[in-house]
């Protein structure tokens, strides 16, 4: 398979985030995409690149421009305000809750993080814009890549980055994510000619920031298989009654599962999803590749094995869909490698 690596993903490397009161060591490490790398290079059937410049013209479609200034100014903001914290991560020390306002956007540079963040979990420093935008690089390539396949191109492609994506909306980021790597593949697809993509979410955790991008919207069916969030991180969205809005009415599916589940049942909970993509008429699929339901993962509780992923990538090329797959959580670091190449490796089988 064509992957598309992100050659900087390691300028981001968060140091810290809260977690019960203490600053824990992030979760989110460069080492995850190190072991990716290794493991596709030894099985020598997939084909690595570089991206190019980012399109950010697609980047645009998905987040807003004040969003966009923020994160591109952030670091060097944070430095001016005392050159000691440039060896600090930033983190939000205020959040503007219900009854605040959010048509203004103050100066002070704390509250503008308070603005944009919606957790304590995601440690912003130097290196993440470039880190972010290269990110999207990675996922509007491996995107056009597929969208010429009926011109003799690709049947899949990877987009292999971190920082993550799908927890990041128009104008927020948390859970690790800065930008939405797999919106803006699905809005590649779109702006390259589809009439109408799937973007299809297996990480642990709910994607709540493609959701709430493409509430609204026809044209991107999403669909997520995660954690229950009455229990599990991001709590306030991922309900299975949260079918769309407006012209988006029906195009958003989620199958929340319990704590403990294993792959048997999570199957199920996929073919509900592949049944409601074809039902939809999707002409491309973006898979979130999260692989934090791993039974190893260190902050999730699914119970999927190694040997499961095989089998997930067979029944997603069933789909017989041209599928950009874009890489999004998983923290057992070691386990990450064969974890991913074997979702490839069942789909390329098929
Ligand atoms: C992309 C993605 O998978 N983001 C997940 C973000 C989850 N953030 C909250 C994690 C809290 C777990 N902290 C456990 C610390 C144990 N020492
Ligand atoms: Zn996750």
């Amino acid at each position: 398979m064509l992957i598309i690596h992100n050659p900087l993903h390691s300028l981001h490397r968060g140091r810290q985030e809260m977690f019960r009161g203490r600053l824990v060591p992030c979760h989110e490490q460069p080492d995850r995409l190190e072991f990716i790398l290794e493991e596709l290079r030894a099985r020598r059937q997939h084909e690595l690149q570089a991206p190019g410049e980012a399109d950010m013209a697609v980047v645009r479609r998905i987040h807003t421009t004040p969003y966009l200034d923020f994160l591109t100014n952030a670091w060097s903001e944070w430095v001016a305000l005392d050159p000691a914290n440039a060896e600090l991560d930033v983190l939000p020390s205020i959040a503007p809750v219900r009854s605040f306002r959010t048509d203004v956007l103050p100066t002070n540079f704390a509250a503008r993080v308070g603005r944009y963040s919606f957790d304590t979990g995601s440690p912003l420093m130097a290196g993440t814009w470039a880190a972010a935008q290269s990110g999207a690089a990675c996922a509007i390539d491996a995107a056009r890549a597929v969208a010429r396949s009926s011109s003799g191109g690709r049947r899949a492609a990877m987009a292999l980055t971190r920082p993550p994506g799908h927890h990041a909306g128009a104008d927020f980021y948390g859970g690790y994510c800065f930008l939405n790597n797999s919106a803006i593949a699905a809005q590649a697809l779109l702006d390259a000619g589809a009439k109408r993509v799937a973007v299809l979410d297996v990480d642990y955790h709910h994607g709540n920031g493609t959701q709430s991008i493409f509430y609204e919207r026809a044209d991107v069916l999403t669909v997520s298989l995660h954690g229950d969030p009455m229990t599990e991180y991001p709590f306030y969205l991922g309900y299975a009654d949260e079918t769309g809005a407006g012209a988006g009415a029906g195009w958003n599916l989620n199958l929340p599962m319990p704590g403990g589940t294993a792959f048997a049942v999570w199957k199920e909970a996929l073919d509900a999803a592949l049944r409601r993509i074809s039902e939809g008429g999707a002409e491309a699929l973006v898979v979130a590749l999260g692989l934090d339901t791993f039974e190893g993962d260190p902050i999730s509780s699914f119970k999927l094995t190694s040997a499961d992923y095989l089998r997930m990538g067979e029944a997603l090329a069933a789909a017989g869909l041209p599928t950009v797959f874009v890489t999004e959580g998983g923290y057992a670091a070691r386990e990450l490698g064969v974890n991913v190449a074997n979702v490839l490796e069942g789909f390329e089988a098929c």
